[in-house]
């Protein structure tokens, strides 16, 4: 133990913000956390979950050593065991396992349990280096991503902490007060200086405080009106044409084909009035700074990329992207100015090896493929809460010849279902870089704590692993320190533009911002915004109409704001005020199934049926229904959650998952344990 002092990090998890931490330790405990003043976007100011980030890392229910499973797969019964053994047991199980099968056969899953880049990235060069399986990480973005790069390519959006200057912004599917914390300040900022706010929105949902309007539309809808909005300006002259000539190709393509997106058939397509479309359109364009605010949830659906590729047009038509601080704000890109290839080593890739997308685990691991998935090793993820089709991944969890080990900070529903528990290190305790997908900030952490119990980092499990393997290369021999300077040392574009000032505020551990890219250079082949893409199925941006109506209602997944994915169900100050699994629905489509708001209701189609609290609200459209946030098996009413109603069905284009994609029918739910 030594005297108290105050340690600068990071925020590991997967939130756009990434916000500086200030934390008080004494080298074992941490004694206090708070917000890094000093950081450029955050500015001292963090969400609940994190003001007591205490709570988790010395959370009574972390794991603390090794764990060998004693009981039925999922009960979650287990004995201690060293790490020695644990080691041993993997690499022997795999030894065996690539005799019969080849590498393939073992199956990497992982997500953004931590973002910090090494912690989150290392595991690929282990499995590049095995030859293993390689696992497509698509469940967030995948498909927004794709939009994207049809019509602008990797061009980073705006800098979220220059939302303050915009005097128009859409929050387009996006729930910043629960998701964005700092946007929504810079947001609440730009109103007091007179910015109009639209949401766009399937319901009501918090973002709805910071908005002057909300237009409710329909699930899956969005291309339809985005086009309606674009036709709206061709018809009434609000084309700004010096920037489509200087900046784009095909526009006079496409301002042809919007002729039939009139207002009417928008309002009938998406339950937008026609005059609120028309209204908002007039007002983004006519203004100086208008910025439209990307969400993910646009683009969880079967047409989510042309969605997302739809949407972009409307800043291109009104010549936003040259407007100071207009255009889009999604993903500013901030990671690329890291080789990531560094971390993850691309190079090692086996050619021909297997391709799995992770939203399709479950088929992977319950249906014949060749060679059968007969390892599956789990890490900065919980594939049993938050991916789809919940029912066929426990089943494929279940296999008595599967061979899992999940590597885990507590025995989630994913754990439970393991060969092998392996420990893991918050982000306290190991030193990394981060980088905001949602500012421009990037930071180096050092460790700040010693490691709970026998814990240990990703990096320092993959080293075991990578020595229990045999593995020669000098990657596996090197500290988690030493890989981190050479990445922090990389002359990146970006990193190359720092003044020697920055470079020493990075080098002491402050968040520094990175050079605002020009947001006219657009990262695709002709360095130009490309409305017309002859190389794709659709070379135009056009509304495509969902095909699945099997069942009546649209169901939503949406966020929450104490909970993030399935992290923070360790804290039970934060899940008391979330409260139950919840699904919101209609007056109309409640009164017509007989469902009583606060009963107990079920959401059934061909996957699942799933028992909810039923919240029956004005905040949602008939024909929807909402579940926000994602629950454990052991707060849901029937053993399963939102998840096990949405298929592994994935979007057009990005391979993402369709997780606001799937119908279901409701009805009043049996009784259960005596509630209903
Ligand atoms: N507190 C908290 N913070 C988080 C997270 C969290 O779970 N909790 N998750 C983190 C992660 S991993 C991510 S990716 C981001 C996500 O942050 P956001 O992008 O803000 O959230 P999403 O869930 O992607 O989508 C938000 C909204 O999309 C809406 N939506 C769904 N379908 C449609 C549609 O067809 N049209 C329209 N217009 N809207 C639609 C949903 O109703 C939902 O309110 O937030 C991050 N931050
Ligand atoms: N219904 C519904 N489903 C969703 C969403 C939703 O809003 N609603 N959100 C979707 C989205 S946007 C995303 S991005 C995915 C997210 O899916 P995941 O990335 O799997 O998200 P988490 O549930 O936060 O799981 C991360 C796990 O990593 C563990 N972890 C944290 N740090 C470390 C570490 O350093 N090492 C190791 N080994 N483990 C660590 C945590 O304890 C946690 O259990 O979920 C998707 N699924
Ligand atoms: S708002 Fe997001 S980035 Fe900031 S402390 Fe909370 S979870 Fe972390
Ligand atoms: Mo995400």
């Amino acid at each position: 133990m030594s005297a108290p002092q105050w340690k600068r990090t990071a925020c590991p998890y997967d939130c756009p913000d990434t916000c500086g931490l200030l934390v008080q330790t004494d080298g074992q405990q941490v004694l206090a956390v708070k917000g890094d003043p000093e950081h450029p976007v955050t500015k001292g100011f963090l969400c609940r979950k994190m003001a007591h980030y205490e709570r988790t890392v010395h959370n009574p229910q972390r794991l603390s050593t090794p764990l060998r499973r004693t009981g039925q797969k999922g009960a979650g019964a287990f004995e201690p065991v060293s790490w020695d053994d644990a080691i041993a047991e993997i690499a022997g199980r795999w030894q065996d396992i690539i005799a019969r099968w080849g590498a393939e056969a073992i199956l990497p899953y992982s997500y953004a349990g931590t973002e910090l880049k090494i912690q989150n990235a290392c595991g690929e060069a282990f499995f590049h280096y095995l030859g293993a399986s390689r696992l497509e990480r698509t469940i967030c973005a995948g498909a927004k991503e794709a939009g994207f790069r049809q019509i602008i390519g990797a061009t980073p959006g705006r800098n979220a902490a220059d939302l303050s200057h915009c005097d128009y912004i859409i929050l387009w599917g996006s729930n910043v007060p629960a998701t964005w914390l700092h946007a929504e300040a810079e947001i609440l900022e730009a109103k007091k200086r007179g910015a109009h706010v639209a949401l766009i929105e399937t319901y009501r949902s918090p973002a709805a405080s910071l908005a002057d309007e909300v237009l409710l539309i329909r699930p899956g809808t969005d291309a339809c009106l985005a086009l309606a909005m674009d036709e709206t300006l061709r018809r009434e002259g609000w084309i700004d044409y010096a920037f489509l000539r200087a900046h784009t190709l095909g526009w006079e393509e496409f301002l042809a084909s919007l002729t039939p997106y009139t207002p009417e058939y928008a309002e009938s397509v998406t339950a937008v009035p026609r005059n609120a479309a028309v209204s908002v359109a007039r007002g983004f364009a006519a203004a100086k700074s208008p910025a439209v605010l990307f969400g993910t949830g646009p683009s969880r659906h079967e047409n989510g990329a042309m969605t997302i590729r739809c949407i972009t047009t409307l800043p291109a038509l009104a010549g936003a992207f040259a407007k100071p601080y207009g255009g889009i704000v999604g993903n500013t890109r901030s990671a690329a100015a890291f080789p990531m290839e560094q971390i993850t080593r691309p190079d090692w890739v086996r050619p021909g090896v297997r391709t799995i997308n992770m939203n399709q685990l479950g088929n992977a691991l319950t249906r014949p493929m060749d060679p059968p998935v007969m390892s599956l090793y789990v890490y900065n993820s919980n594939p049993a809460c938050i991916a789809p089709d919940q029912s066929a991944i426990r089943r494929g969890l279940a296999r008595e010849d599967l061979f899992t080990v999940v590597h885990e900070r507590f025995l989630t529903d994913t754990a439970k279902y393991a060969d092998i528990v392996l420990p893991a290190a918050t982000s306290l305790e190991y030193g990394d870089l981060a980088a905001a997908y949602g500012n421009l900030c990037v930071q180096k952490t050092e460790r700040v704590l010693a490691p709970r119990g026998d814990a240990k980092s990703n990096w320092d499990t993959f080293a075991l692993l990578a020595r229990a393997m045999g593995f020669t290369d000098p990657y596996f021999a090197q500290s988690e320190d030493e890989l981190k300077e050479r990445v922090a040392a990389a002359e990146t574009d970006w990193l190359r533009r720092w003044t020697a000032q920055e470079r020493r505020q990075f080098d002491a551990g402050f968040g520094v911002l990175l050079p605002a890219p020009d947001p006219c250079a657009f990262q695709t082949a002709s360095g130009k915004l490309e409305f017309l893409r002859p190389d794709l199925p659709q070379p135009l941006p056009c509304y495509l109409p969902e095909r699945d109506t099997a069942y009546p209602l649209r169901l939503i997944a949406a966020p929450r704001a104490e909970t993030l994915n399935g992290s923070f169900n360790e804290r039970p100050e934060l899940t008391a005020t979330r409260g139950e699994q919840t699904l919101l629905l209609s007056p109309p489509d409640a009164a017509a199934r007989g469902i009583e708001d606060g009963s107990l209701l079920e959401a059934y189609n061909d996957l699942a049926c799933v028992v909810f609290r039923a919240a029956v609200t004005d905040r949602v459209l008939p024909g929807a229904v909402v579940a926000e946030g994602v629950y454990t098996k052991n707060q849901s009413f029937n053993g399963l959650t939102v998840n096990a109603l949405f298929s592994q069905r994935l979007t057009d284009h990005g391979r993402a998952a369709t997780l606001c994609g799937n119908r279901v029918e409701v009805r009043p739910a049996k009784k259960i344990d005596g509630k209903s």
